[in-house]
């Protein structure tokens, strides 16, 4: 049967080129659920983004399976929104091509994630780095997206794909939805690295630096206990001035689903290790029973093989039909 799409289509994708971290999950994943209320959702895993950068073949095999099995343990219902991996849908790339013929150089050159990964791998930047934001406008644009919820890392990727989305309709009609970012109501918490809290927590960071959703508890209370703090002993939100303690308040507010104040003043008068202890055992709370699915989902491979089959099948109907007109658009012969 094919897809009928009767809401606003919110897109989201993660690369799975490393575990998801608690940043990932506060920042992203947490929202997923209640957005599946409101929109058609689609949430990828972007296996083919991933190639920008080497990955180990078994690893990149691997964990696209494991992003999917967190997604669910995350609550999102694979009946509902359509959970899959790119590479499973060939127009992700044919789109892509056609787009890369409405991209200037010149814009593509000026996207800070090319250019700090350039100088993150100066020994293979490669073409497909430079071409990443033309394959995730496609991504969007393939599903006539209303919204991509984004963060401050993502804005640029956004407003590129806003503006071909815009030079293609300008030539050929409204062809593509031209999509908006969606800003989480709950202003997204940026959660910080621990061993270096002035810089994000990101999945490609050093172990130590991230909780790993999957970490087990006495993993979180070591990485947590050795967070990088400050001297001066009070806990109290100052970014400027206290990065570490108030990345860990910041933490403490979004596991416990209460106010940073709400922490500061539980906590006053105590220690870091309170802090550290409290954000810790707030961490675990969430996360264990997350864990406890993921682990279940993760073991049924049968299980999960379904799921992105049946989403890959989903997807690609919805993919087909915006192919179709672009094609038929730009001239291309129709049998
Ligand atoms: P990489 O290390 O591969 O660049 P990443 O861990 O920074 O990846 P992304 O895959 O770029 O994460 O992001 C996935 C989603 O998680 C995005 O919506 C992003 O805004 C959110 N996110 C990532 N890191 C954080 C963070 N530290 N705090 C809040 N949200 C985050
Ligand atoms: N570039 C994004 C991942 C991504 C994406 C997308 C996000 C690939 N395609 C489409 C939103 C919409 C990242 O690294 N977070």
């Amino acid at each position: 049967m094919s897809e009928t799409i009767r809401r606003p289509v919110l897109y989201s994708a993660v690369q799975p080129s490393g575990t998801l971290t608690l940043g990932n999950y506060i920042g992203a994943l947490r929202n997923f659920k209640l957005l599946e209320k409101d929109y058609d959702c689609l949430f990828c895993m972007a296996d083919l983004h991933a190639l920008t950068v080497r990955q180990e073949p078994a690893a990149l095999r691997r964990r696209t399976a494991e992003v999917a099995a967190l997604y669910i343990a995350c609550g999102l219902d694979p009946e509902k929104s359509i959970i899959y991996a790119q590479s499973h849908v060939p127009q992700h790339a044919e789109l892509a091509w056609i787009l890369n013929c409405f991209t200037y150089m010149g814009e593509l050159s000026r996207m800070t994630q090319f250019k700090d990964k350039s100088a993150r791998h100066a020994d293979n930047i490669n073409a497909g780095l430079f071409t990443y934001p033309v394959l995730m406008a496609a991504d969007i644009l393939l599903y006539q997206a209303n919204v991509v919820p984004v963060g401050a890392d993502q804005k640029q990727h956004l407003e590129i794909c806003r503006d071909i989305a815009n030079r293609f309709n300008g030539i050929y009609g409204n062809v593509l939805t031209v999509p908006e970012p969606y800003i989480a109501k709950s202003a997204a918490a940026r959660i910080m690295s621990l061993n270096d809290p002035t810089s994000k927590m990101s999945k490609s960071g050093e172990p130590d630096s991230f909780i790993s959703m999957v970490d087990d508890a006495d993993t979180i209370r070591r990485k947590i206990r050795r967070a990088v703090t400050d001297s001066d002993g009070e806990i109290r939100v100052d970014p400027e001035n206290k990065p570490g303690v108030t990345n860990l308040i910041t933490i403490c507010a979004a596991m416990r689903g209460c106010t940073a104040d709400e922490v500061c003043a539980l906590l006053a008068g105590k220690g870091y290790g309170a802090l550290k202890d409290y954000a810790a055992e707030s961490i675990i709370e969430v996360l264990s029973p997350i864990q406890e699915e993921y682990k279940r989902l993760v073991a049924d491979k049968a299980y999960l093989n379904d799921v992105l089959k049946n989403g890959a099948e989903r997807a690609s109907g919805l993919a087909m039909r915006t192919l179709r007109k672009v094609y038929k658009k730009v001239g291309l012969y129709q049998l």
